[in-house]
């Protein structure tokens, strides 16, 4: 979800102040094909948290919700296969736990991959071929996104986390380059019940009754699954369901994966318990666009009530109405992302165990291409797609996380003259044209993005499309924007047909969408729940054919696959090039000093843990910090401590804490990082320039814990004018009892 978020007018002021500050393997051989394998399968991952420190979060664009800490680093997943008779043809899908995906991060993946290959390996990937999907979670840092729209929602871009998050999905794709080899991959499907609910029911039951009558339910609850194994057991997975990753709410200051980041780290961990260490686990986004994890639905937050079911609101005020996860009574949101994401995994699990379709035989190929929505003519004399725009109801928000009360779901009387406010505002910085707004009716226009384009265009005026075929059985499609259930299964539906038209595929074949691939142009629903105008069709961008637009666009590349070649430019297909990177503008002033209260230094603790503690207690130390923009430890400056294998427990390169037991010969052995579920670092600032970090460690939450002498460490970088310089403290040893 993305919306103009906190305090709306206070945005809309930011997005003016904003403006004003502008103004002023060739011939690499494989071992013989084994008698089960069906592919060359490789997998990886790599952790791709971004700097920290009054970051905002990328998603429910509250200028209030900034990264200050880490509960699980997010990560970078990636996957290689291609057919054994064709080894140098490949397709790489990568997984993120970002809010989004970026076309110019996949470029810089791209090109830091190709930096770390020879010349005939660096000549198997390019942008073409690899396809990063984000999870959509709302916990990761923001400051990567491509357009101006969603770049001033996180106070514009961050060059460090565009490098931290192409540097990790480079790593991934490498780790998977350089064990590829032949495997035995097979596809499952199954229903997940009781993990998601439609959040915008009333547009839901726009759609024909005659289409509703063809499934069972307002949510799409099919879970695909692709399993990768080989002579020493189970290698990866990569599994797609439609939920929202907004289990952790919009006051949540802490890096997390969110529920599907949950479900991989659980499995990883488990497999890695077994020994499995080289086990990668993608839990990846489809159709998931008006699907909420919230599955007690729109509560009042004072009378906890039922909200309204028109307007989604408490007696008209819809900032009271939110949504509660099934945690919500015992556990707060963290317990609803443990939920929603064991969910995930339980099914997940028990699709492995079931019965599969092996991928053999048959090409795996890709098709990629760019084209100018706005030049896109619909066949037949249809109508042309609009230049994006963003309606009134994109400011409501969702019951997820509702927007600040001036505008609602379902806003669609362009005539009411109910904002004259917004108006006024809007008109400061664009007002619509006449042609723009008569091609988005219904839809009244709040911010006129495709007539913006200062410092950077403010929606992308070219999407980059993109589809796999692994083999007759399985085709991913990198839909670049969220998708509603309706709308993903009209494509999934027009897509199949035209492969089956074409003999691509066999009739079994499962057709999946990953959603928020490559680039993020918000959303996309039916025509007939655009009518409706709630938040998710007051946020989709091209007009209401933008669904016809798509399925005509990848129905052009699905049947591509057939002609071998992709059609020349055309108003039906008008192909363009890459844009070019936006400016790096960002809004956030540079960390200049670090400070600590008089007579302490950093890393002092100034609240002590217990003396002793028992499994399943919380175990809390305060310190004198630094800034955490200013960076984090690596194990060669952890110093004298021993590492597991020589790296972090957690397998990042970075950690801002350590849990550490102490051995028999009296020095202190690492046993956790702050990657993990069971660690929590959070910051805060104090005064001008001095910090504050809470550690906090859940003693065998998710790993175990062996009775023993134990303390936490703290890491961190305190910057002058000239030097930053490496800090560690420790916690007073304590001991923790079975
Ligand atoms: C709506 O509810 C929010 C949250 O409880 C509150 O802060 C705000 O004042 C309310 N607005 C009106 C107009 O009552
Ligand atoms: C769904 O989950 C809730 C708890 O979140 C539980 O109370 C309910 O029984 C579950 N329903 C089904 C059908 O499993
Ligand atoms: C988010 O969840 C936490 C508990 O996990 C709660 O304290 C907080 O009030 C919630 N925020 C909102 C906006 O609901
Ligand atoms: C295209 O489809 C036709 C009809 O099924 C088939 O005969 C032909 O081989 C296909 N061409 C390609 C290039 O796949
Ligand atoms: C940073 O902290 C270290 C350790 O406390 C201290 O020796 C050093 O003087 C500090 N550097 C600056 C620039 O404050
Ligand atoms: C058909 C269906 O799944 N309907 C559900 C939609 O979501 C609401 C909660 O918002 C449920 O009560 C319905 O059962």
């Amino acid at each position: 979800m993305f919306k103009l978020g906190g305090s709306s007018l206070w945005t809309l002021a930011n997005v003016l102040t904003a403006l004003l500050l502008v103004f002023a393997e060739g011939g690499r051989s494989f071992p013989t094909k084994r008698q089960d394998a069906s592919l060359l399968a490789g997998v990886g991952m790599a952790d791709i948290t971004p700097p920290i420190g009054e970051i905002v979060m990328m998603g429910y664009a509250s200028l209030d919700q900034r990264a200050n800490g880490v509960h699980l680093r997010i990560r970078a997943r990636a996957y290689i296969f291609a057919n054994p008779s064709q080894p140098n043809r490949r397709v790489v899908f990568v997984s993120t736990d970002t809010g989004s995906a970026s076309h110019h991060v996949r470029q810089m993946a791209v090109n830091y991959l190709k930096s770390k290959l020879s010349t005939a390996d660096a000549a198997l990937y390019n942008a073409d071929n690899v396809m990063v999907s984000a999870t959509h979670t709302h916990a990761g840092p923001g400051g990567y996104n491509d357009d101006f729209l969603y770049q001033v929602s996180t106070l514009g871009t961050v060059p460090r986390t565009r490098e931290a998050i192409a540097q990790g999905i480079a790593q991934a794709i490498l780790e998977a380059h350089r064990n590829v080899a032949p495997s035995t991959v097979t596809v499952t499907s199954g229903n997940l019940d009781n993990a998601s609910i439609n959040r915008s029911k009333k547009s839901y039951l726009a759609n024909p009754a005659a289409e509703r009558a063809k499934y069972t339910s307002d949510i799409d609850q099919t879970m695909v699954q692709l399993m990768i194994k080989d002579g020493q057991g189970l290698k990866g997975i990569v599994n797609w369901f439609a939920v929202h990753p907004v289990s952790m709410n919009i006051s949540n200051p802490l890096v997390s994966g969110d529920n599907k980041g949950y479900a991989s780290y659980m499995w990883e961990l488990q497999e890695r318990q077994k020994g499995n260490s080289r086990f990668v686990a993608a839990f990846a986004q489809s159709n998931g666009g008006d699907i909420s994890p919230n599955l007690e639905g729109p509560r009042c937050l004072d009378t906890g009530a039922v909200c309204d079911g028109d307007k989604d609101s408490c007696g008209g005020n819809i900032t009271k109405c939110v949504a509660r996860g099934p945690g919500y009574a015992q556990g707060g949101d963290v317990l609803s992302t443990e939920i929603i994401g064991s969910r995930q995994l339980a099914k997940a699990q028990e699709l492995s165990s079931g019965s599969q379709t092996t991928l053999a035989g048959g090409v795996v190929d890709y098709r990629h291409a760019w084209v100018k929505m706005s030049d896109l003519q619909l066949e037949g004399g249809g109508p042309q797609m609009c230049k994006p725009a963003m309606g009134y109801s994109f400011s409501a928000g969702t019951t997820d996380a509702p927007g600040p009360g001036i505008s609602w779901q379902g806003d669609n009387d362009p005539n009411a003259g109910n904002k004259p406010l917004f108006d006024f505002i809007r008109n400061i910085l664009k007002k619509p044209s006449a042609q723009l707004v008569q091609c988005h009716a219904p839809k009244p226009i709040l911010l006129a993005t495709g007539e913006m384009d200062t410092p950077n265009p403010w929606q992308p005026h070219a999407l980059p499309i993109q589809m796999f075929i692994i083999t007759r059985k399985v085709a991913i499609i990198g839909f670049p924007a969220e998708i509603t259930v309706m709308a993903g299964r009209r494509m999934r539906d027009a897509i199949k047909a035209q492969l089956l038209a074409d003999n691509t595929v066999d009739a079994d074949a499962l057709v999946v969408i990953a959603g928020l691939s490559n680039t993020y142009s918000s959303y996309v629903t039916t025509f007939e729940e655009y009518q409706v105008q709630r938040y998710e069709a007051g946020s989709t961008a091209y007009g209401p054919n933008t669904l016809a637009g798509h399925i005509q666009l990848f129905k052009t590349l699905a049947h591509s696959f057939n002609t071998t070649s992709l059609p020349n430019s055309t108003p039906n297909f008008p192909v363009t090039t890459q844009p070019a990177a936006s400016s790096d503008l960002n809004f956030y002033t540079p960390v200049v000093l670090d400070t600590t209260p008089g007579g302490k230094s950093f890393g002092s603790v100034t609240a002590q843990p217990a003396a002793t503690y028992k499994s399943g207690d919380t175990v809390t130390a305060h310190f004198v910090c630094a800034h955490p923009r200013n960076g984090a430890s690596t194990p060669r400056t952890l110093g004298n401590v021993q590492l597991p294998g020589g790296r972090l427990p957690g397998g990042a390169a970075s950690t801002y804490m350590t849990v550490e037991k102490q051995l028999a010969n009296g020095q202190w052995s690492v046993v956790l990082d702050d990657s993990g579920w069971d660690t929590t670092y959070k910051w805060a600032r104090v005064g001008v320039a001095e910090s504050s970090c809470t550690l906090k460690w859940t003693i065998g939450k998710t790993v175990p814990v062996e009775p023993g002498t134990y303390r936490l460490r703290y890491f961190g970088q305190n910057k002058s004018v000239i030097v930053t310089l490496a800090h560690s403290g420790a916690t007073n040893a304590f001991v923790v009892s079975p």
